[in-house]
């Protein structure tokens, strides 16, 4: 009876052990979290070969029980999320506002670790739904971790910390019955921002296309909260911080972002894990906007009410730095998982402003590292840690990575030379003086306004993108079986815009508009920001996207050859794709490799798509249904196609119509040049928008 099988008894039995030998030597050791050598990782210990197995295993119960507990707490929020390292670095000064000096050294590389995030859906949901993106940044500085907790839009849905847990349970799956899962359009939601006219603002941004990004590498961030800013007299200057990528901001359309969930439920983290991996390395532009106590004074609305934003034309971005991320995580868990930002973690130099919703953020998100890490000593983790020393008087407690040394563990002390002492250039808070008003549970005035900026938002949008946010209106809204809740929020749209109400509730086939809840201050009318739209901020560039290119045996390959340089000179990349992955013999005999095959690679994953078939090919392809939704899909989610005469079988199948979008295969540049932007023009002909 062998009890320890070697590579021959392996191979008698047909365990995994043989074929594992024959894959490679030179590992290390495989060993026990105690180090010992483990000999065999196929077979559990049993008493006999068909046998009961044995409590005596150690190696067993150590790998079964470390499996058991290998899952954490998920945030409650921003559960599912994709990370990467890089680097800060400060092009110009702000020494003129403040000691930090990350702020103050220009030309210094501050290394970060940036984490993006959707809200509502859970770490194992798809990366697509209409959701706002959490932009999280790490600074490591040399005086201590500075984290800007941001998202992609500048305001949010509620004034006061206290609503946050509920509007987050409205959000979420519906208690009793678990779903939906990552959707904001259900009853729960619409119930309760019905009943918050103060979200009307973040409403409106939730609906645009801002929230179903094309890539990560293509939303704006923003610190949200007011900061302030000190200076070594102690001066404030207020301040909000900005991220303006330098690929231009680029949307899905939303059909293609419903589709995307099905065809790659890991499309933006794929995206951004690919980029940096070849190099591409997304790169944002850091701004602040500045402005005093007196500045804020003249504002029209209050600049500590984080559902309101300073337009930038009333207070212009200043460019001070740029973050460039180049480096993925060598871990999931340990690096994306397990960082823990807080908006607490400010260096001097830097402090808060009295924002209701931040002063609530300041303790909430150290309380939920601590249920989420399990310990105090969440900060020793490495990608939690400074990268500049630290020490204190600190100890103990789960999981002590650190072995302190010495008797002094309080202060003040006399008995040790070397323990620390604070510092007079150490953290300082602003002298704010205090208000004479009274204590309560009161909401300030200057917050009362819920419908200016909502409608500022609307009315600055271009007619495609007013259109864009009629119909997710309608989309939302018709998802919401209460009736009673869709005319709630209707009647909020009337104070925002009446035209867009209208759309709104002809869409939904509603007889006549609600009434309109009577606002608790004016609605006013402010100056357009044109730098409040997506498509205005689209650069006209191909950098950073993707053309895919679909071949079939007997493809012609200097067509191909020319449309990959065409595409490449222009900064995207071309994928090939395929019916079989195995790749295509071009006309000439040589072979083509495939980088997807069709049914698995539907041109929803791609920014423009060009056909390069035989007539052969054109013809059989016709008739052949994931073809067809290649070419469809690319049609209907506005994108340029080019196509030689082999391929306009296809198009004809898949109803292509003649449009500035629709290309010979030939006109590679012609191509390029249309691949940059959407062909909105396209879009009234293909669907009825509200
Ligand atoms: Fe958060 N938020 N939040 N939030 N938030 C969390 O902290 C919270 C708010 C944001 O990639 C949690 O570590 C409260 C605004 C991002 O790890 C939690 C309030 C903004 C991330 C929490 C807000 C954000 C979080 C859950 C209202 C934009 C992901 C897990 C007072 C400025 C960070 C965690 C990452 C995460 C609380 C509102 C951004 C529960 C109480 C406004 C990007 O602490």
């Amino acid at each position: 009876m062998a009890d320890k099988p070697d590579a021959a008894s392996d191979q008698k039995r047909g365990n995994a052990g043989e074929l594992h030998q024959q894959a490679g030597g030179g590992h290390p050791p495989l060993t026990t979290n105690q180090g010992i050598p483990i000999s065999d990782n196929q077979n559990s210990l049993r008493a006999t070969p068909r046998g009961p197995t044995l409590l005596e295993d150690f190696i067993l119960r150590e790998k079964i029980t470390h499996f058991d507990h290998e899952r954490i707490p998920e945030r409650i929020v921003h559960a599912r999320g994709s990370a990467a390292h890089g680097f800060f670095e400060l092009t110009a000064s702000l020494a003129q506002y403040t000691t930090a000096k990350v702020l103050t050294e220009v030309g210094k590389k501050t290394p970060v670790f940036c984490r993006f995030s959707t809200v509502a859906g859970g770490a194992g949901s798809v990366d697509t739904p209409r959701d706002v993106r959490g932009f999280a940044v790490k600074f490591y500085t040399v005086e201590g971790n500075w984290d800007i907790v941001g998202n992609n839009i500048p305001v949010f849905f509620i004034q006061d910390a206290l609503k946050f847990p509920d509007l987050i349970h409205s959000v979420k799956m519906e208690p009793d019955r678990g779903f939906p899962q990552a959707a904001s359009a259900h009853d729960t939601f619409w119930d309760f921002i019905s009943l918050m006219p103060e979200s009307m603002h973040t409403v409106m941004w939730a609906m645009s296309d801002r929230t179903i990004p094309r890539s990560l590498r293509m939303i704006e961030g923003f610190g949200v909260n007011t900061f302030r800013l000190l200076d070594a007299e102690g001066k404030s200057t207020f301040v909000k911080f900005h991220w303006r990528p330098k690929l231009g901001l680029q949307s899905t359309v939303w059909d293609e972002a419903v589709k995307l969930a099905g065809a790659d439920p890991d499309f933006h983290r794929r995206d951004l894990y690919e980029a940096i991996d070849a190099g591409d390395c997304p790169e944002w532009e850091f701004a602040v906007q500045l402005f005093s106590e007196e500045d804020a004074a003249k504002l029209p609305f209050d600049h500590l009410d984080p559902t309101k934003l300073i337009p930038e034309e009333l207070i212009p971005l200043k460019v001070i730095g740029r973050m460039v991320l180049d480096r993925n995580p060598d871990n999931f868990f340990a690096e994306t998982e397990q960082v823990a930002f807080c908006p607490s973690n400010i260096v001097p130099g830097i402090d808060f402003s009295n924002d209701p919703l931040l002063q609530g953020r300041l303790f909430s998100y150290l309380d939920t590292q601590l249920s989420r890490l399990g310990s105090p000593n969440f900060h020793q983790i490495p990608v939690n840690a400074p990268k500049c020393p630290f020490h204190n008087l600190q100890r103990d407690g789960h999981m002590q990575m650190g072995v302190p040394k010495g008797r002094v563990n309080y202060e003040p002390s006399s008995l040790q030379a070397d323990s620390p002492r604070e510092t007079a250039s150490g953290f300082k808070s602003f002298a704010q003086p205090a208000d004479d008003g009274k204590k309560g549970r009161i909401r300030a005035e200057s917050f009362a306004d819920h419908y200016s900026q909502a409608r500022l938002f609307y009315r600055s949008q271009s007619d495609i993108e007013q259109a864009h946010m009629a119909a997710a209106l309608v989309f939302e809204l018709s998802k919401v079986q209460t009736e009673a809740v869709r005319e709630r929020v209707v009647g909020h749209l009337v104070n925002i815009d009446p035209a867009l109400a209208k759309r709104v509730a002809d869409g939904m086939g509603m007889a006549q508009l609600p009434p309109a809840p009577a606002p608790a201050a004016p609605v006013t009318d402010m100056q357009p920001s044109p730098a409040l739209q997506l498509i205005g901020k689209m650069k006209p560039i191909l950098n950073g996207r993707v053309v895919g290119i679909l071949v079939d045996d007997g493809s012609d390959g200097a067509a191909v050859e020319s449309l990959r340089k065409a595409v490449e000179q222009a900064g995207a990349k071309v994928k090939i794709v395929a019916p079989k992955v195995g790749g295509a013999k071009l006309a000439d005999g040589k072979p083509l490799a495939a980088d997807g095959q069709l049914a698995g690679t539907p041109s929803i994953v791609f920014d423009a798509v060009a056909l390069v078939l035989s007539d052969e090919a054109g013809k059989r392809l016709a008739k052949e249904a994931a073809a067809v939704d290649w070419v469809r899909d690319a049609f209907g989610h506005l994108k340029a196609i080019a196509a030689d005469a082999g391929a306009q079988a296809v198009l004809h199948a898949a109803g292509v119509q003649a449009d500035p979008g629709v290309l010979q295969a030939g006109n590679a540049s012609g191509f390029v040049e249309a691949a940059k932007t959407r062909q909105w023009a396209r879009e009234p002909k293909l669907r009825k928008l509200p």
